[in-house]
């Protein structure tokens, strides 16, 4: 162990056994816990669209109604939806309608209703499989770019982590700032989004030319969260990354990503936050 003045807190030795503190401080130290399961009762409402996605316009919340956008304006009636907003900055995500969708308590979560049983969906990697599945879309069949977007998409999902519940955490959130903990994540997001840069330098898109759920998964975090939610695209110097931002302004220049980007976000200027969506006029109305 290095020199405990050192710790931050200064002087901090962790316990032999961790214990829970009343409030861990930070944005979310009242909420988590270290146990899962409903810490209240609360029955999920129900629209009349037979998919209803129980969210927030995080970047994970993003990543769905994109897809769920993108499935409309392709002509995949369908894909048409309620999206009830889920607070998880309330803990909206701790009650029991939700945790018997998603024994996670992370949004988003999606219930489709046309399949006789309802069928329950959580993590955003699986809801935008099921959904490229259920349409037939977004998905290559041809075995190459199949497997491209698999790599890209597990590849995303597996790196949020790091970005949000890392950097993002340790730069927004924390109580106080931990200078190696920053630098620690600051270090492999920048990795990773190297990582995307030298990839788009030969590709149009992740799994190469068409545009697929992998792009979908990936937009939102990387950089979408560093110049969104974190606010830390100065700090990393994301505009360094330039076939990366060709990219993502391709992306963000698409109708469907204008519209699915705003769905379930609850602040930002006007026209750039729609709480619930319920009917395509909802978004029709802010974008004429
Ligand atoms: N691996 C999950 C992660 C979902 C996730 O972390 N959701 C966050 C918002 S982006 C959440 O619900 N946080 C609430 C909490 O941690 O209590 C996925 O991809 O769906």
């Amino acid at each position: 162990m290095n020199d405990r003045d050192d710790n931050q807190p200064a002087g901090y030795v962790p316990p032999r056994v961790w214990t829970q503190k009343n409030n861990h401080g930070g944005a979310f130290g009242s909420s988590n816990r270290p146990v899962s399961g409903a810490t209240f009762e609360r029955t999920l409402p129900v629209g009349e669209h037979p998919l209803q996605l129980y969210s927030q316009g995080t970047p994970n919340g993003q990543k769905v109604t994109i897809m769920l956008e993108e499935l409309l304006a392709a002509g995949h009636c369908g894909a048409e939806y309620d999206a009830w907003l889920i607070d998880i900055f309330k803990g909206d995500q701790f009650g029991s309608g939700f945790t018997a969708v998603n024994p996670n308590s992370k949004i988003p979560a999606l219930v489709d209703r046309s399949t006789g049983d309802i069928t329950q969906v959580f993590e955003s990697g699986s809801i935008l499989v099921y959904l490229a599945e259920k349409f037939g879309a977004f998905l290559p069949t041809e075995h190459r770019a199949r497997t491209e977007t698999f790599n890209w998409l597990m590849w995303q999902v597996g790196t949020a982590p790091f970005v949000g519940g890392g950097l993002g955490h340790f730069y927004a959130y924390a109580p106080f700032k931990i200078e190696y903990a920053i630098d620690r994540y600051a270090m492999e997001v920048k990795r990773q989004l190297h990582v995307l840069d030298t990839h788009l330098a030969r590709h149009e898109f992740l799994a190469g030319d068409q545009y697929t759920i992998a792009d979908m998964a990936v937009w939102p975090w990387q950089p979408g969260s560093l110049y969104g939610v974190y606010n830390t695209h100065e700090f990393l110097n994301v505009e360094e990354y330039g076939h990366l931002l060709r990219w993502y302004r391709a992306i963000a220049a698409r109708p469907a990503v204008a519209r699915g980007r705003i769905v379930n976000r609850t602040a930002g200027a006007p026209g750039e936050f729609l709480r619930e969506r319920h009917n395509a006029t909802d978004l029709d109305a802010m974008f004429p």
